[in-house]
């Protein structure tokens, strides 16, 4: 014969997976204990010896996940992840058609199949009290009992929707559980003929109340949801200060750019939930003393903040950024070398100088740029001039006294001092020359039509203090006329610079 009682578990299955994921401290479960309550069973029985018996719970305990609910839409989700509970036993004698039976039901007990999680809605009965409604199919109950010594146990679900309340202004939790049974009786068998054979229908009906026990963490008697503080025990409810921070030590670096300053470490002391830590370190410190301020935050807009001194000791020289290419020219003189120009580490342009001489001579000349930051750290970067002269001597022949056939001979060059021949003449730069134009000379080649020589010989006294440029004694030396003020032409054959190989400057004329 099957058992006669099956007993209830309040259990649902699936949840309301709106349920905002919640912080692991706030999973912390209500625990309800205190139960009371009871269990009717009603149980059709042959011979209309149908039982109905009233059994009281004598242990029990659920729990609630999380103790106050998650909030979401409609309500607020809890899970059912524990429920324990005992039942008196009882026993019972039936006869009926000259069969009697006796079974007496000990340890009666009813668990969870699973855990059941559901949303509860705000009841009118007031703030804080909620309305429980867990869908039969969603309910999955384990129970066992021994039956005249036996052990049994069973899945079962229920036949209606479980009913209750969650009151959390007062702590109370109330579950209404119905189960519909059928029980097939059967006795007093030969073969397949039983004095006793039918199936009867029944139903057992749980109401069970319970106190929460809300959740203490630090047990300073003040329950979480009104510790204002849940894990610092503070049963008086002194403000506790949270987050805490802690800041890195005091450093010193050699660059305004170093950010290796460490981390803080900020703590939540109250909630057990993320603290977030920032600090208002600038991109680029300042020579010297700089504070950071390190700010930890958590969740709750709440704030603590710690200094750090950083102290910078400028040592790091400037970094050139651009210097300008190596300069070729082709004459001595003064060259355009461009613009160099640094940075540096810390705030400020550094000042850039050169070594670079006003002009410059033939060969290569290392020009040396000099980057220096307002800590006094020097970068150098070095650049190349190299002057290849091209660029002839100039030379002039200026008439003094041209009726005198006398001339100012000079000359000038870029990069050195040049010396000044005539014929086999040497002159010296600036010297005064006289042309003896006893003779006609020759006409230079090309000379225009509108020239033409002296008609007679130039009798003249000559300086003796200058030189005497006879024409045989003279490339290139010539006469003309012609001209408004009667100039002659001198022409200069060479002029050679000390330092290079000779150059011909060929009819050079005035
Ligand atoms: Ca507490
Ligand atoms: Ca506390
Ligand atoms: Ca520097």
């Amino acid at each position: 014969m099957k058992p006669w009682i099956l007993f209830i578990t309040f259990a649902a299955a699936g949840s309301t997976a709106s349920a905002a994921a919640a912080r692991a401290s706030d999973l912390t479960p209500a625990v309800v204990t205190n139960l009371t309550g009871s269990l009717h069973i009603q149980q059709g029985a042959p011979c209309g010896n149908d039982v109905d018996v009233v059994r009281p719970v004598v242990r029990g305990r659920l729990e609630l996940t999380p103790a106050d609910g998650l909030a979401v839409t409609g309500g607020r989700s809890f899970t059912l992840t524990r429920v324990e509970i005992g039942f008196e036993g009882f026993s019972v004698h039936r006869d009926c058609l000259g069969i009697g039976q006796t079974r007496t039901y000990n340890e009666l007990d009813v668990q969870l199949g699973r855990t059941a999680s559901f949303v509860a809605v705000p009841s009118s009965a007031g703030p804080d009290i909620f309305d429980v409604t867990i869908a039969k199919d969603k309910l999955l109950l384990y129970q066992t009992d021994t039956m005249n010594g036996a052990l049994e146990a069973a899945y079962l679900n229920p036949s209606a929707d479980a009913t209750g309340a969650i009151d959390l202004a007062h702590g109370l939790v109330e579950l209404h559980v119905v189960v519909a049974t059928s029980v097939h009786f059967q006795a007093g068998c030969v073969g397949s003929r039983c004095v006793i054979d039918e199936t009867k229908p029944g139903l057992m009906t749980a109401d069970v109340v319970g106190t929460i026990a809300f959740p203490d963490a630090d047990h300073d008697g003040v329950a979480d949801r009104a510790d204002n503080c849940r894990f610092v025990a503070n049963p008086d409810q002194t403000a506790v200060p949270t987050p805490t921070i802690a800041a890195p030590g005091a450093l010193t670096f050699a660059s305004c750019a170093d950010h290796d300053i460490g981390a803080a470490t900020g703590t939540d002391v109250c909630d057990g939930g993320p603290v977030t830590v920032t600090n208002d370190a600038p991109a680029t410190f300042n020579t010297g003393a700089n504070p950071v301020t390190w700010t930890a935050a958590d969740t709750h807009g709440r704030t603590a903040t710690a200094t750090q001194t950083i102290t910078i000791v400028d040592t790091t020289t400037p970094t050139f950024t651009f210097v300008p290419l190596d300069v070729s020219a082709g004459d001595c003189g003064a060259v355009s070398l461009g613009a160099a120009t640094a940075a540096d580490d810390c705030a400020g342009t550094p000042a850039v100088t050169n070594d670079a001489p006003a002009t410059f001579g033939v060969g290569t000349t290392v020009v040396t740029w000099t980057a220096t930051d307002a800590s006094g750290n020097a970068a150098t970067a070095t650049q190349r001039v190299v002057v290849t002269d091209a660029v002839p001597p100039a030379a002039a022949c200026e008439p003094v006294n041209p009726i005198g056939h006398e001339f100012r001979v000079s000359s000038g060059d870029a990069c050195g001092t040049a010396t000044i021949s005539l014929g086999s003449y040497g002159l010296a730069n600036g010297e005064r020359i006289k042309v003896q134009t006893g003779f006609h000379p020759p006409l230079p080649r090309g000379a225009g039509t509108s020239g033409h020589h002296r008609g007679r010989p130039e009798r003249q006294r000559h300086d003796r203090r200058l030189p005497l440029i006879a024409r045989s004694q003279r490339p290139g030396l010539s006469t003309t006329e012609g001209t408004e003020k009667r100039a002659s032409v001198c022409s200069v054959a060479s002029v050679v610079r000390n330092s290079l190989p000779r150059k011909t400057v060929t009819r050079s004329q005035f």
